[in-house]
């Protein structure tokens, strides 16, 4: 019988990239306060300075490459067609660029979305406040991205996957912002096992059956292969 496999990522994955995490010590949750740029109240509050901040990410991304762990993460998707389903916390595009198929749950650097009309569309390299949208004109063009308390996407398909899959991976997220913290119980509860890939520690990492420490660029291909 086919297995179905849940893999959540977080901003771990993507730090040998170069990308910065969010909670680590040199995260950028040390650099910037959550209230002032990942929420709907800093936005209407400072959209220059919101939208400075996703620009900035949105450079430095564009500039990272996929590493070992984002390969290897594709690799086992395409060897096991219809099995394996990543769902991802980060809004960067390695995974993509890796040749993998995400659900990106919190959104995507590489699209705009209007706050307005709700259509979505290429972001392009800069935003600024102002910006109109192509659909409907109006100037409340936003990055598409999930800020606190606002609802992450595709959350029935992900409960579903949850519901049915034998074996969920959590790799390099702190387990610290939910409903993505949640998915371990999810999986538990549907008897699936469960493996967490992380550097160290996570808030969840008592409910994994199993842990591999270690860098997502060294722990990942070996797991995969
Ligand atoms: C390595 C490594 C290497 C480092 N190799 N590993 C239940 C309880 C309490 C609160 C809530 C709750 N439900 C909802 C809430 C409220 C809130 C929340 O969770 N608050 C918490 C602070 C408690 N959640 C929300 O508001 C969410 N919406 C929501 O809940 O809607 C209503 C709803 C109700 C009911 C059901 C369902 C929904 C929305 C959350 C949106 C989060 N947005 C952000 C920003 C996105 C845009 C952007 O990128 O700027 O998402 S915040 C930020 O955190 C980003 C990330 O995706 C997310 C998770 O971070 P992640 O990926 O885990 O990174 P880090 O930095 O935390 O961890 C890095 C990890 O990597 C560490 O563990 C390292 O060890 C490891 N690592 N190098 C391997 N080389």
């Amino acid at each position: 019988m086919a297995e179905k496999i849940v893999i959540l990522t977080g901003a771990g994955i993507s730090a040998e990239s170069g990308l910065g995490t969010f909670r680590d010590a040199d995260g950028l949750w040390s650099q910037v306060r959550i209230e002032d740029v990942a929420t709907p109240e800093a936005f209407a509050r400072d959209p220059a300075r919101v939208h400075a901040f996703y620009n900035m990410r949105r450079a430095a991304a564009a500039a990272a490459a996929p590493n070992p762990a984002h390969h290897a993460l594709a690799r086992l998707q395409r060897d096991h067609p219809g099995e394996v389903v990543i769902v991802t916390q980060n809004v960067d595009d390695l995974h993509g660029r890796a040749g993998a198929e995400v659900l990106h749950m919190h959104g995507a650097l590489a699209r705009a979305l209007c706050a307005s009309c709700g259509e979505t569309w290429a972001a392009p390299p800069e935003m600024a406040p102002g910006d109109p949208c192509p659909a409907c004109e109006r100037p409340a063009t936003r990055p598409d991205v999930v800020w606190f308390g606002e609802m992450p996407h595709r959350l029935d398909d992900i409960a579903d996957h949850l519901a049915a899959c034998s074996l969920f991976a959590a790799i390099g997220t702190s387990g610290a912002v939910y409903p993505a913290a949640g998915f371990v119980r999810e999986a538990r509860a549907a008897g699936a096992d469960t493996v967490e890939l992380n550097l160290g520690a996570s808030d969840v990492s008592p409910l994994f059956h199993r842990r591999l420490t270690g860098p997502a660029s060294r722990v990942v291909p070996d797991w995969v292969d």
